[in-house]
């Protein structure tokens, strides 16, 4: 029996899609279960990049199932753009690669009221890749979606679709004053989109159910990060859908039996891409050393990441919502060089110390965090293959977290590449 999530801790971009490439290899399937094409998950191999957007990051192991579940919300042009992009690049999933009947659609007029409706919000906007994913899970919630099963059947996608853009484009025109949509044109795309999808789509619950049944080594890719789940995130700055634990069961089907582990991926820091509040960011040359160093640009948008310090009361809350086991700690070798690295413990708010992690976006804005220092390390990690030669003042921070948290590292990454990283399980 085994199933093991993997999913982000923080705010996402916390190097899941190292992480799963690296796992992949003891796995037989891997699973992307919420999210859409807002996810960017960075892989690189000997020095070649891969960024996945909707296809999980166990894809570049030639013998590997990869499933987008049901709790995926699936823009058929953007996947067929990354099965392009993947085919170009030598990479063959023939027979492999699995699209759920019951996923979701994002639809045109999904991506039109995505940007309308940030627009609409001023300085309030949530900061949305703007891929349409806000409203492609509302229409899911309001009971008014189109399901990937919807494709294959020309009468039913075109009721559908004529029913749906009809309804939008009245608000559009009549409330909004915006662009509306050619109905016959949206079908006509769609019904195309069928076609060339059409050899990977299955009913995916039954199959990864059967898999697990079988004794076959599932994983779980969690996309964007704890903090921005729809339940538990800093709402409403958060994204539509659960990438917590929870997500990876509705968000496939599987039975939660299954479970034998969570992994969480860690950044040795934070990162924040979009709006809302975050108690460790750092306005300052120091946050803009970590950007620099670490290379903080989303994957999909390319927009800059707002840097801080670890944030442990946001660790603990994360640990307890998932059930975290052990943590893959990413990005340790951007910290190199500096001279006091702080962490965050607890939270000070109208003169009390908090270490739960509040509900209220309020509270989270105006606390002020309470940090421990340690001192840095000036080494060159990147080469370093065991835990012990790494420096003294490295293991120091690393054990304070571990101690912290009570959780057992499961790797430290020290770079990009696959290489780059120190397994300790
Ligand atoms: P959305 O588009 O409705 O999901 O946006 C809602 C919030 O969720 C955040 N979000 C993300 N945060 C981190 N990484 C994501 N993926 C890309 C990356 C982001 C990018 O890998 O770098 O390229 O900008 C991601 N996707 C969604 C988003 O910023 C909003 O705060
Ligand atoms: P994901 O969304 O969690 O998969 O993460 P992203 O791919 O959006 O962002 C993580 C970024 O950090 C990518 O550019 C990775 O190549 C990079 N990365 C991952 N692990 C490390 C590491 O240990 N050190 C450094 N310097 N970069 C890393
Ligand atoms: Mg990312």
């Amino acid at each position: 029996m085994s199933c093991v999530v993997v999913l982000g801790a923080q705010w996402g971009d916390e190097g899941k899609g190292k992480v799963v490439d690296i796992y992949t290899k003891e796995a037989d399937v891997v699973v992307r279960y919420s999210g859409g094409h807002n996810a960017g998950h960075t892989v690189v191999i000997n020095g070649e990049k891969y960024i996945l957007h909707l296809i999980p990051s166990g894809i570049m192991h030639k013998d590997k199932y990869n499933i987008i579940a049901n709790g995926v919300v699936v823009d058929p042009q953007a996947l067929i753009e990354e099965m392009e992009d993947l085919k170009a690049k030598g990479i063959d999933f023939t027979g492999r690669l699995f699209i759920s009947k019951r996923a979701h659609l994002i639809m045109p007029y999904h991506r039109i009221f995505d940007k309308f409706s940030e627009n609409k919000k001023g300085s309030k906007k949530i900061g949305t890749t703007g891929r349409g994913i806000g409203p492609c899970y509302a229409d899911k919630a309001a009971r008014v979606g189109i399901r990937v099963c919807d494709l294959y059947d020309s009468e039913v996608l075109k009721e559908k679709i004529f029913q749906n853009v009809e309804e939008v484009n009245a608000i559009a025109s009549k409330v909004y004053n915006i662009e509306t949509l050619d109905p016959q044109k949206v079908y006509d795309d769609y019904m195309r989109y069928a076609e060339i999808l059409a050899p990977f789509i299955a009913e995916t619950s039954y199959l990864i159910n059967r898999l697990a049944a079988e004794g076959k080594k599932i994983m779980m890719e969690g996309a964007q990060g704890t903090l921005l789940d729809v339940d538990h995130g800093t709402f409403p700055y958060v994204t539509s859908s659960n990438p917590t634990t929870g997500g990876a069961f509705t968000g496939t089907g599987l039975s939660p039996k299954y479970l034998t582990n969570v992994v969480a991926v860690t950044k040795a820091y934070t990162t924040r891409v979009g709006s809302g509040p975050f108690p460790t960011e750092l306005n300052d040359e120091m946050g803009e050393r970590l950007r620099k160093v670490g290379n903080e640009y989303g994957a999909t948008t390319g927009r800059p990441r707002r840097c801080g310090w670890l944030d442990l009361v946001a660790m603990k809350y994360s640990k307890m919502l998932n059930g975290i086991d052990y943590i893959a700690l990413t990005k340790l070798d951007v910290l190199t060089g500096i001279d006091t690295i702080k962490v965050c413990v607890g939270y000070e708010y109208q003169g009390k110390i908090l270490e739960t992690f509040p509900p209220e976006i309020k509270i989270l804005e105006n606390c002020t965090p309470v940090y421990r220092e340690f001192a840095g390390w000036k080494e060159d990690l990147s080469k370093v293959k065991v835990y012990e030669e790494l420096p003294a003042n490295a293991k120091r921070y690393l054990d304070f977290i571990k101690d912290f948290l009570g959780i057992k590292y499961a790797l430290i990454s020290v770079g990009t590449d696959r290489s780059e990283t120190i397994n300790l399980n």
